[in-house]
Formats: structure tokens, sequence, C-alpha cells
């Protein structure tokens, strides 16, 4: 395991927290202990007025989006619980949670996954947690502020849980994120995209004639989200990837032991739903905005019957916006990846960003410090094969700012040869929700935009000397944008 404590330390502040937080267990696990910090290091917003769960809340949260600040709605219309989002949509805010710098993000999560496909550290099942507190006496999900987020989104939805499904052959358990329609009083409709892991438990979970049970665990910390949208060329199906998040967490993941099945649920969550889907029952989910800007379109997919709702006495419900803050989860555990097996095939390889033009997810950006030729493009088919949801795939010199667009552009328009260093795959598996991948199909590309090897002093880039403006008298007369602030 790292070595590294996790922020803000141990969370055992005994007093009652507006969230019931867990004493023993580090702040990373426990999302009303993150909550609880936050707020005293001056990065929650309250909103302390009654907003509506349908609409009115997403477009209030949309405000905030990308600052380095989370968000709580302390009266949410219809429910007894609050609602937190934003924990994501700022790698600044990130990085303070996990105490390190921003650029060093990528790296932190590939070395906790890292450490844990070298020595896995597994969860303990634990007999009681926080989650058990409560277990409503029936499954009502219109009590709970589930909200809905764009225009036309088909209903409320669940965008934050990680769903823990045990596979049917070998019980090894299995953590995602995957969006979850309300339907009804105790119904949900899912959509599980192509390759998922929890689609082969359900292919099966119907040859061997069975149901497959899951739980459904709303409210939790970045370890466990982190660990749940690992990507599959990562955390292969034979691995028990919760595992990951005992990484983040610094000790084993605690879960507590399903009621109606035997699939665990998170202890410090603030919910948890125990569920099942019955191979071949179907009902149709979405609309639903998706990460790319696109509506995600209606078809039929597996219903979800609730069986049972447990929580926390004083829960608070956790929602994503689709946007800055799905790049910033599924985009950084792309990257993380990327950057490990760049790091291990193609020498040279410095750092990999996953541009926010790009959905966060669909253009890749690699710096290399060339030690020889056709480096590049060895790192354009190595970024490819490493992350299947990948488009576009820029390479560039170690002296472009790979976070920084226009530098980006820069060294497209200056160190681009149009006619050798670009390198179009037709028909290849690409991902679901961008329309430019009909039925998954389509085109990527990968741009070489590195200097020729060996460099030449043409290429060289040109700086005016670093100079610190500390003792220099300066009079700097305000403009009109700075005078708007
Ligand atoms: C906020 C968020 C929402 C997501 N929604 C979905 C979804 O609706 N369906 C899906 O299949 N994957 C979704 N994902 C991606 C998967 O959770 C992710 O790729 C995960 O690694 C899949 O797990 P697996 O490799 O065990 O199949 C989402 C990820 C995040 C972070
Ligand atoms: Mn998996």
């Amino acid at each position: 395991m790292t070595a590294h404590a996790p922020l803000w330390g141990r969370n055992d502040n005994q007093e009652g927290t507006m969230a019931g937080s867990a004493p023993g267990v580090p702040v990373v696990a426990d999302l009303g202990a993150i909550i609880k910090t936050l707020d005293r290091r001056g990065r929650l917003v309250r909103v302390r007025s009654e907003v509506d769960p349908a609409w009115q809340l997403a477009s209030i949260a949309a405000h905030f989006e990308g600052r380095p600040q989370a968000v709580l709605f302390e009266k949410v219309k219809g429910s007894r619980y609050p609602v937190f989002t934003g924990l994501y949509w700022s790698r600044e805010l990130l990085a303070d949670l996990f105490g390190r710098p921003e650029h060093a993000l990528p790296q932190h999560v590939s070395q906790c996954i890292r450490n844990w496909q070298q020595r896995p550290v597994d969860p303990v099942v634990v007999d009681t947690g926080p989650v058990l507190q409560v277990t409503e006496p029936g499954v009502d999900l219109s009590k709970l502020p589930v909200p809905i987020h764009a225009e036309q989104d088909g209903g409320p939805y669940f965008d934050a849980a990680v769903v823990i499904a045990r596979d049917p052959e070998t019980g090894v358990r299995n953590a995602s994120i995957q969006r979850f329609m309300v339907i009804g009083k105790d119904r949900l409709a899912v959509n599980i995209d192509a390759g998922r892991h929890l689609e082969t438990y359900l292919e099966k979970a119907a040859r061997l004639g069975q149901s497959l049970p899951f739980t459904l665990n709303v409210g939790v910390g970045p370890g466990l989200h982190f660990s749940a949208a690992t990507p599959a060329e990562a955390a292969p199906i034979d691995t028990d990837e919760l595992g990951i998040a005992s990484e983040f967490h610094g000790q084993p993941l605690q879960l507590v032991r399903g009621t109606t099945s035997p699939v665990e649920m998170v202890a410090h969550a603030m919910f948890a739903l125990e569920c099942e889907m019955v191979p071949g029952e179907l009902h149709d989910e979405g609309p639903f905005a998706e990460v790319t800007g696109y509506y995600a379109t209606v078809a039929p997919r597996p219903l979800v019957r609730v069986h049972r709702i447990h929580r926390r006495r004083q829960p608070v419900f956790q929602t994503i916006l689709s946007g800055v803050e799905v790049y910033n989860s599924v985009g950084l555990l792309g990257e993380a990846n990327v950057l490990a097996l760049l790091q291990k095939q193609v020498p040279g390889v410095k750092d990999v960003y996953f541009s926010h033009g790009g959905c966060g997810f669909y253009h890749a950006v690699v710096q290399i410090a060339h030690k020889r030729a056709g480096w590049a493009k060895q790192a354009l088919m190595a970024a490819f094969a490493a992350f299947p949801p990948l488009k576009m795939v820029t390479v560039v010199d170690d002296d472009v700012d790979i976070r920084d667009p226009a530098d980006i552009e820069w060294a497209m328009a200056t160190r681009l040869d149009p006619a050798k260093g670009i390198m179009v795959i037709d028909n290849v598996f690409g991902h679901g929700l961008n329309p430019s991948f009909p039925n998954y199909l389509g085109a990527k590309v990968g741009f070489d935009a590195t200097r020729p090897f060996p460099h030449t002093p043409n290429y060289d880039r040109a700086r005016v000397r670093p100079t610190s403006l500390d003792g220099v008298d300066l009079v700097i007369p305000p403009t009109a944008s700075t005078r708007q602030q």
C-alpha cells in the first residue's frame, strides 16, 4: 500500500456531524468527512434556498462548474436529504484533496493502480457500518432527491453511484459506475456500455439461468469512484478492483454483507440499494445528456428491481454533472492508465493529458523526450491500444505544455508534417457515446507533432530569460476587464 498519509489525516472527530461521518477511517474514504473538511477549508458553496431537484438543482450547480469548490444543496424539494455535487470538477480541488500538486495527480493515480496490481490489498467485510444505520421499511425511490439534470433527460438519474456485483461463475467482485434512470417506486433502468464487465456478468447469469444481484452505493469518496472507473485494461475481469480503493485510502476498504444477496455494500456509503437484474427484462432508458455534450438516445435497456434501501441516519445524496466532473473522473483514470502503459512500452514518454475539448477521454496529448526517430508513432499506437475510447492522439515534444491548447496548436502549426505525421486508422472500435462512432465503429487519427529527430537548432524554442518581478517597481493601471472583477 502507498506510504502517503491520506490528506487531512484520520477522521477521528467523535462529535456527530451533519452527515454522520465515521470515526477511525481516513477522510477521503468518507464523504461526510470530506464535506465537513471542504467546508472548513472554504471549498464548499452552500445553497440554503430550497431547490427543485428537477432541472433547477443542476442549473444552479452549473454556475459553479469548474471552480475549486464543491456545492451542497441543503434543502431539496420533496426530500429530507441534502444533495452534494462538484467533487471532481476542478483538478485544483482534487489535488488539494490528495495533498499533492495538480500536475502530479495522474502520476499518483497510476502509482496507486500499479501498487494494487503488484500487491492487492483486498477489501475487508466488517459486521456493520454507517450505511446500515437505517434500513427503510419499504422501497420508495421518490423519497430520494434524485435530480433531473438536462432539459430533455428522460427522468431522474443516479449518475454517481458505484455498482458492486459478483461474477456469477467465479464470485470475483466488480466495481463500476453506470447511469440509472428512475422509472418507478422500486424500478430503475440502466445503461451498460458494450464491453463492460457488468455486461459480461449479466450474460453469464443468463447462461446459468440466474438473475444478477448487485448493490448501488451512493455518496462515496474518490477512492471508490476511482476504483470503479479504472478501465478494464488496468483491472481485468478476474481481479477484484475494489482493492484499488484500499490504495487510495491507505487501509483496506470496508464492506458490509448484503441482506438480500451475497453481494456486499460499501460500509461508509451514504446510501446502499440492494438490487437485481433479470436477464432479458428490459425497459426504455434515456434520453440522458451525456459527457459528450450530446443526448444518449432512448432504447430498451436492462431493468433493475430495487429490493432494499439502507442509509446513514443523516445521509447526503451525491450527483455528478455530465461535463468537467466526468472528464476529471473517467479522464483522470484513463490518463493515469495510458501514462503507466506508455512509460512501460515507449522510452521517453514524460506525461499524458486527456484534454477537456476532447470530452476528457477522446483526445490524449502525449509528451515525449525523443530518444530515437519513430518513437512518436510508437506512442500513438500504444496510446490507442491502452484506452479504446480514444479517438485522437497528439504527440508533442517535452518543451510543449500539454495542458495548454494554444501550445498544442503551436506544435501542430509548426512541427507537424501533414504528409508524414498523420495516421488514420479506419473501421476500429470506439466509444458508443461518440456520434462519429455509430455502433461503436469509426475512424481514429493520430498526429505526430514532434520535431524531426535528431533535433536541429531551427526547431529550438525562443524564450525570454526567466525573471522574477520581486523588487521591480511597477505601476499597473486597471483595464476594462480587471475593473469588472
Ligand atoms: C460519472 C460516470 C458515469 C458513467 N456512466 C456509465 C454508464 O452509464 N454506462 C457505462 O457502461 N459506463 C459508464 N461509466 C464508465 C464506467 O463506469 C467505467 O468505464 C468503468 O471502468 C467500467 O468498469 P468495468 O471495466 O469493470 O466494466 C461512467 C463513468 C463515470 C465516472
Ligand atoms: Mn471491472
